[in-house]
């Protein structure tokens, strides 16, 4: 059994977050000390270069006595209920009247100084928080964009003190750690199945996620989609549809014979002009848009926005156009409904048939929802990776179906069947973490594969 030192915070977990804990921790002259429940977190030789004084423990929390912790900061990927912490969860701090164990975000709202915009939802979050701080940036803000994105949210304090606002992207993990938000405006974008490993069941993952609306002053809510609605009434609230707009909606409307966004009865562009592709896609325009207008970002810097950015990298990312097959990177697709969106995007528009890669960790969900648009639009589904099997079950008799050992057999194979016209989209509908690092690198090895192909067959 180690002993914490009395008085001092326990950051758990040695990745991304963990680190830049340590880094605000140390900004704030906070004593602390590291647990990682791996034997041997990637990178930790060189943090303990780093911080030749900072304790490091790895291996098991119930190793660890607790009894005279300050505080414990749990980075995303830990569950609290972890044996060792989830004795804690349940108790309060006396010197704050916060909870014993709190995560990232709620150090971060401590120590912002500038309005908090967020954004969370199953899926399109990434995108609408980059919309968002682009939209800021084009009407002339300072905007500091991070959170689940990538920079962690507790960087941007040091890296941009001066920032009128700032945008975060919110996964559940974060919000169930988090308090109370208090954000200027926050958004719930949508609600599938995801993450029910740790959250358990549908229910819990929402709470988690509903946790965005605590002492939020406005919220943007999905019309279409009442699990983004919260359980008690807020200060304000918008909402958006694909529908066409009831009175002060966000939505899609006829006008002269073409899609239009609207807001309530004024037009604000045409649906073609945004560049991201999809109804799903205008659906977040709509999202972003709401949440700019409450920030008072002028309509015409939101609006080219819209039409010029292309969209981030892994998720619905043209790779190349081959012998008239188009190769898709959807990497990011990784629960069934960003999946669904995807088939239900690509496949009317397809003048062929629809070549879905999939597989990786399932996170427990339940993968028959696939089974008819793939039905529908389906040549072939190439399963590959850890949840393969099960995931063969759900569509199995609705499309051929053929079990790889990897993404890069998955892709021979693809090669093989793909005819004129076809699409090849690589959207997992699962987590990596079985045979890749990350979902980048199985967008990067999916793009390196297509270019590495293209190349040889000019040669
Ligand atoms: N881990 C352990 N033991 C530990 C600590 C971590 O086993 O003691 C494992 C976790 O279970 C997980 C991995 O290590 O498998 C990484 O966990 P972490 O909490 O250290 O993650 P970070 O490296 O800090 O990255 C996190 C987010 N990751 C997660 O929430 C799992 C990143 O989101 C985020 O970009 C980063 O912080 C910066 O804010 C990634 C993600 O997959 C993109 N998020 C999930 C999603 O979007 O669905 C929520
Ligand atoms: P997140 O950060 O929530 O994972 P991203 O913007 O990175 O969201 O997109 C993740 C996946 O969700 C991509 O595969 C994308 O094609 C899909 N997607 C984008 N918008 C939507 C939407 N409105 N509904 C469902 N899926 C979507």
């Amino acid at each position: 059994m180690f002993k914490v030192p009395t008085g001092v915070t326990l950051v758990v977990g040695l990745g991304i977050s963990g680190r830049a804990i340590c880094r605000h921790l140390e900004r704030q002259r906070v004593p602390y000390m590291v647990a990682d429940t791996r034997a041997a977190p990637p990178g930790m030789d060189d943090f303990h270069a780093a911080h030749p004084s900072v304790v490091i423990h790895c291996g098991q929390l119930t190793e660890l006595d607790l009894a005279g912790v300050e505080e414990v900061v749990v980075s995303p990927g830990v569950d609290p209920q972890t044996p060792g912490l989830a004795e804690l969860s349940g108790r309060v701090r006396e010197a704050t009247g916060e909870p014993m164990v709190v995560g990232e975000i709620a150090l971060f709202v401590r120590s912002a100084r500038a309005p908090i915009v967020a954004i969370t939802g199953s899926n399109a979050k990434s995108t609408v928080t980059t919309l968002v701080g682009e939209m800021a940036i084009e009407a002339g803000r300072r905007v500091a964009v991070g959170g689940n994105l990538g920079t962690p949210a507790l960087d941007l304090l040091a890296d941009e003190p001066d920032a009128d606002f700032y945008v975060l992207e919110l996964s559940s993990f974060q919000l169930e750690t988090t308090p109370r938000l208090g954000a200027e405006t926050v958004a719930f974008l949508n609600l599938s199945e995801d993450h029910l490993d740790r959250h358990g069941n549908m229910a819990g993952y929402r709470a988690a996620k509903l946790g965005i609306f605590r002492g939020a002053r406005h919220g943007v809510v999905n019309a279409d989609d009442a699990n983004t609605w919260p359980e008690a009434r807020l200060p304000a609230q918008d909402r958006f549809t694909t529908r066409p707009p009831q009175a002060g909606e966000w939505g899609i409307g006829r006008h002269h014979g073409s899609d239009w966004l609207m807001h309530g009865e004024s037009l604000l562009m045409p649906a073609a002009q945004v560049r991201l592709a999809g109804r799903h896609n205008q659906a977040n325009a709509l999202a972003a848009l709401a949440m700019g207008h409450r920030l008072g970002l002028p309509l015409e810097a939101m609006c080219r926005v819209l039409r010029r950015f292309p969209g981030l990298p892994h998720r619905g990312e043209l790779v190349a156009e081959a012998g008239g097959v188009r190769w898709i990177n959807d990497s990011k697709g990784t629960n069934v409904g960003a999946t669904l969106a995807a088939i239900a995007g690509l496949g009317p528009t397809l003048e062929g048939k629809l070549i879905l890669l999939a597989g990786g960790v399932g996170k427990g969900a339940d993968f028959t929802p696939l089974a008819d648009p793939l039905g529908r639009f389906g040549r072939e589904a190439i399963l590959f990776g850890l949840d393969a099997e099960r995931l063969e079950r759900a569509i199995r008799g609705r499309l051929p179906v053929t079990v790889v050992e990897d993404l890069q057999a998955a892709m021979g194979r693809a090669a093989q069947i793909a005819e004129p016209g076809d699409c090849v989209l690589l959207s997992p509908a699962c987590a990596s973490l079985d045979q890749f690092a990350n979902y980048q690198e199985r967008g990067e090895v999916f793009r390196r594969w297509v270019h590495r192909q293209l190349t040889e067959g000019r040669s």
